[in-house]
């Protein structure tokens, strides 16, 4: 199995750190979609981060159906099986998603279209989501200790800490760590475990 794409890519990320905590073996190609298109597009013509090539050759995008896929391969699940548990975790992955597609939005928005294309309504309102995304977050978080042990993280601790750690790195203007000092620490303690710390986005 081959994982393609760049670890600054917080789906690329959550993947891989999914996969080691799935125990799953895997290739890592660290190809870019934008510094090797041409690399990437021979692999995927829709040239989308990350994509699973499977031991059979079948190509997988989407980084949520590509951990169906995995969770299927491996026979378990990264997130709860108990109801209230599930629904808990899957507001968090998804406050989580929508913090990263947010501010990947603004970093496309800002770096690949020129001064005076920028749009500043657009530019506002997808500030605006950003907060609200991390303003959920971090209520939903505060009071929550990350597990000790990376057996028993769930996709919702996963999606959380890469989110967190890649709108720092990436626009660490926008979200102001010390308003978060519940996600602060949630991802200092998970970039502190084998499974981040061997998977640094950058
Ligand atoms: N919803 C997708 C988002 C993936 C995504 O937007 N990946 C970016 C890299 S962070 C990408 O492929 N960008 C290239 C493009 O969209 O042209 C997922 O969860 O996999």
């Amino acid at each position: 199995m081959q994982l393609i794409g760049m670890l600054d890519s917080p789906y690329v990320r959550r993947v891989a750190i999914s996969l080691r905590l799935l125990g799953i073996p895997f290739e890592h190609k660290p190809v870019s979609v934008f510094s090797t298109f041409a690399q990437f597009q021979a692999i995927n013509p829709v040239v989308k981060a990350p994509t699973l090539v499977c031991d059979n050759g079948t190509v997988l995008m989407e980084s949520g159906l590509i951990l169906d896929y995995l969770e299927a391969v491996a026979g378990r699940s990264l997130m709860p099986a108990d109801l209230s548990a599930l629904q808990h975790a899957a507001r968090v992955a998804g406050l989580a998603l929508a913090a990263c597609e947010k501010t990947v939005q603004i970093v496309y928005e800002c770096n690949l279209r020129p001064d005076e294309k920028q749009y500043e309504p657009w530019l506002s309102r997808v500030h605006g989501q950003l907060g609200a995304a991390y303003a959920a977050l971090e209520k939903e978080i505060a009071g929550t200790a990350l597990p000790a042990d990376e057996g028993r993280l769930t996709q919702a601790d996963v999606t959380t800490a890469v989110a967190w750690r890649f709108t720092q790195m990436m626009l660490p203007q926008a979200v102001d760590g010390a308003a978060y000092p519940a996600l602060a620490a949630f991802s200092a303690a998970a970039e502190a475990l084998p499974a981040f710390r061997d998977t640094p986005p950058a």
